[in-house]
């Protein structure tokens, strides 16, 4: 079986961004909910395979639920990954100048991520990726839409655009929310690691494999 993995900080780690309350019920909740759904789904089968392996034989086969949780599941642990108490700031070393390239610098990335947010009809994530011809884009998917198991792109940060991960801390204001995610959260190690692997060195981050039994 799947297991919901740990927020890797306290917490209370994200405050004032992102709430102590927001948190419990985003991971406790939430994930847990998507986590619990997949295993239940996969019942019975052998479970000796990745969650990006189950993503990615979901993907086009007419078992939407079992994708819809699968990638919910893994945007999650994903997401809790792409931000750290110590985030923002500029992203340095080869990542730092991969980002003047392909947008002009960080503040304008900072602009079409947060554009691209705000932007986005319902619910959703917004990515950083790096793509197979080696450039960098921002891009919205829908619903449970992920970056996980996807040829020709590597993500290395996204945000949740569920009413779920801002509304008790925001409201309605989901562009105040990008805005200061962007700003204080980003974990750019993270990304930079990620963006490494895309270019062929060492491993992307991967779900952790499932628990026998
Ligand atoms: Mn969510």
């Amino acid at each position: 079986m799947f297991i919901l993995p740990d927020l890797p900080y306290p917490y209370e780690a994200l405050h004032p961004t992102v709430s102590a309350r927001t948190l419990h019920f985003h991971h406790d909740k939430h994930h847990a909910a998507y986590v619990k759904t997949v295993n239940d789904l996969l019942a019975g089968e052998a479970q000796s395979t990745s969650l990006e392996d189950v993503v990615r034989s979901a993907r086009g086969s007419d078992n939407a639920k079992l994708f819809n949780n699968a990638a919910q599941a893994w945007n999650h642990a994903f997401f809790w990954n792409s931000m750290t108490p110590e985030g923002g700031g500029e992203p340095g070393g080869e990542l730092g100048r991969a980002i003047a390239e392909a947008f002009g610098g960080l503040s304008q990335l900072a602009e079409a991520f947060v554009t691209e947010g705000a932007g986005h009809f319902a619910s959703g994530w917004v990515w950083l990726a790096a793509e197979a011809s080696g450039g960098l884009k921002v891009l919205s998917t829908h619903d449970a839409g992920t970056l996980a198991s996807t040829p020709g792109s590597t993500p290395l940060i996204v945000c949740d655009l569920w009413e779920h991960a801002y509304y008790l801390d925001y409201q309605n204001d989901r562009k105040g929310f990008l805005a200061k995610w962007f700003d204080t959260l980003p974990n750019w190690s993270f990304a930079e690691a990620q963006w490494r692997a895309a270019r062929g060195e060492g491993e992307p981050w991967r779900y952790p494999a499932p628990l026998a039994g």
